[in-house]
């Protein structure tokens, strides 16, 4: 199965959306296989958004970033990368589908509440990146049997 990874941003941390966000991830079936609050470092925010240096944003989305703690998660489950993405929304908050966490909670392109990885890559590098192995655990979900049809649990 997939594992990806979730940050709920500052401006979720602020607004008392913590809760919330990570209900949905559950609610969905998705298996919590690692959680930690933290600050993210410059280093790590140029290697996270390293896609954007150079952009008009990068400077002011980097100061966002470390404006507050964040919570780092990793989810597991069938197809996570994508169920995961459909889950927080397009990234401006403002056009994303209501029903998914920026369409709910938010307005903002940067203060998008949440960060998903895009891809099974970027999840591997996101995880390695924030995570240590003794960080991520390994055990048997109980309700898998009614989220997962048995060939899909194989
Ligand atoms: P996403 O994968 O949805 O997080 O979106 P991107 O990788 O394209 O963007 C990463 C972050 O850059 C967004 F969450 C917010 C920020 N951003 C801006 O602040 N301004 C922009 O114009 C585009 C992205």
């Amino acid at each position: 199965m997939e594992q990806t990874v979730v940050l709920v941003k500052p401006d979720a941390m602020q607004r008392g959306l913590v809760g919330q966000i990570i209900s949905r991830f559950e609610q969905k079936g998705l298996k919590l296989v690692a959680i930690k609050m933290m600050e993210l470092s410059d280093e790590v925010l140029d290697e996270w958004y390293a896609h954007h240096k150079g952009k008009p944003f990068f400077e002011n989305l980097k100061i966002f970033m470390r404006s507050a703690p964040i919570i780092a998660m990793l989810w597991e489950g069938l197809e996570a990368v994508e169920a995961v993405r459909k889950l927080c929304g397009v990234t401006k908050a403002r056009a994303a589908e209501a029903g998914s966490i920026r369409g709910d909670f938010g307005m903002s392109q940067q203060l998008n509440l949440v960060h998903a990885s895009d891809s099974l890559e970027m999840a591997k590098k996101e995880k390695d990146l924030i995570f240590s192995p003794g960080e991520i655990f390994s055990y048997e979900h109980g309700a898998h049997p009614l989220i997962y049809s048995e060939e899909e649990r194989e």
